[in-house]
C-alpha cells in the first residue's frame, strides 16, 4: 500500500523519468527510440518497471501511468535533433498496457498529447501486445484507422510470446511487429529459433509490415537477423536505454 501511495505521488511530483532505447536500421542509424519508464525514488534510487508496473496494475494505475508516459514522451521527442545529415528525426515508441484502443478516451488522449506537443503524427509508434490488438470491435478499429491515416503506427510488442500465432498477424491493425527477444537469443545458435525468426520476417514482409528484432546482444545474432531480412534492430549491441539528454547527445554524434 505504501508503494502504491508513493507511486501516485511520483506521477504528480515528476519522480518518474523516461529513458530511451534506440531502434536502428541495418545502416546503424536511429529510426526510433522506445520510451522506457523508470522511477527516480527519493530514497531507493532508480527503480525499474518490473518492480512498480505490477504495483501500478494492482492499484489500477496503469492507465494513468501510460497517459503520463505518452504525454512526456511525445513532448521530449518533439525537440529531438535529426539522426543524420539528411535531417530525418527519429520516431518515439510508447508502450501501452493500461491505456488501450477501445477505451472511451483513447483517441482523444492520443490526439491531445500529440497536438499539445506539436509532434508530427508520423513520429509516434504505439506498442501493444498481441492480445490488446486482436479481436477489436469495428468502432475501435475505425478510431485506430484515423490515427493510422494521420501517420501513427501500431507495433505488436513481444511477438512470439504467450499464445501468439503467426496466422493472426495478418488480421492485426499493426504496421510493425517486434520479434520477442526470446527468439532473438537463439538465432545464431539454434535452428528452431532461427526458423521462427525466418517465418516471422517472411510473413511480415509479405503483408507489408516492418519487422523489428528486440534484444539483439551480439554481432552473430545481428548477422543472422540481417541475412533473414529483419528491417530494424534494438538491443544492447547497439545501445541501452539512456536518459533523454544522453539520447539527444547520441543523435547529435550521428551513426
Ligand atoms: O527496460 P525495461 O526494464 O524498461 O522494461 C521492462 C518492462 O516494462 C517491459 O515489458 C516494458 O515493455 C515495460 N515498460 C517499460 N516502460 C513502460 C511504459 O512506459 N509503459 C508500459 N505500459 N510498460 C512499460
Ligand atoms: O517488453 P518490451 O520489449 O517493451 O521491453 C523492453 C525491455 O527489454 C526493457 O526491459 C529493456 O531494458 C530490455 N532490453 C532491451 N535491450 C535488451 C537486450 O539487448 N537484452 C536484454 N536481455 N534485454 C533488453
Ligand atoms: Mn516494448
Ligand atoms: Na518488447
Amino acid at each position: 500500500l505504501r508503494m502504491e501511495t508513493q507511486l501516485r505521488e511520483a506521477m504528480v511530483n515528476d519522480e518518474l523519468v523516461l529513458h530511451f532505447q534506440p531502434v536502428v536500421g541495418p545502416d546503424g542509424r536511429v529510426q526510433t527510440a522506445e520510451a522506457l519508464v523508470r522511477w527516480q525514488h527519493p530514497e531507493q534510487g532508480l527503480i525499474f518497471p518490473d518492480k512498480f508496473l505490477p504495483v501500478a496494475e494492482a492499484a489500477d494505475l496503469l492507465g494513468e501511468l501510460d497517459r503520463w508516459v505518452l504525454r512526456t514522451a511525445v513532448r521530449e521527442a518533439a525537440v529531438w535533433p535529426s539522426a543524420g545529415p539528411d535531417g530525418v528525426v527519429p520516431s518515439v515508441a510508447v508502450n501501452l498496457a493500461g491505456l488501450l484502443p477501445g477505451d472511451p478516451d483513447f483517441l482523444e488522449t492520443v490526439h491531445d498529447a500529440v497536438t499539445d506537443a506539436g509532434l508530427p503524427w508520423d513520429r509516434l509508434v504505439l506498442e501493444l501486445v498481441e492480445t490488446c490488438l486482436a479481436d477489436l470491435p469495428a468502432t475501435t478499429l475505425r478510431e485506430m484507422n484515423e490515427l493510422i491515416a494521420a501517420g501513427v503506427r501500431f507495433a505488436v510488442d513481444d511477438f512470439g510470446t504467450g499464445y501468439s500465432s503467426l496466422s493472426r498477424l495478418t488480421g492485426l491493425p499493426a504496421q510493425i511487429v517486434k520479434l520477442d527477444r526470446g527468439f532473438v537469443r537463439g538465432v545464431a545458435t539454434g535452428e528452431s529459433d532461427r526458423a521462427v525468426a525466418r517465418a516471422v520476417v517472411d510473413l511480415t514482409a509479405a503483408i507489408g509490415q516492418v519487422c523489428v528484432a528486440e534484444g539483439v546482444e551480439d554481432a552473430d545474432q545481428f548477422a543472422v537477423l540481417r541475412d533473414l531480412g529483419v528491417h530494424a534492430y534494438q538491443g544492447w549491441l547497439f545501445a541501452r536505454a539512456v536518459p533523454g539528454e544522453e539520447f539527444t547527445e547520441l543523435l547529435r554524434r550521428g551513426p
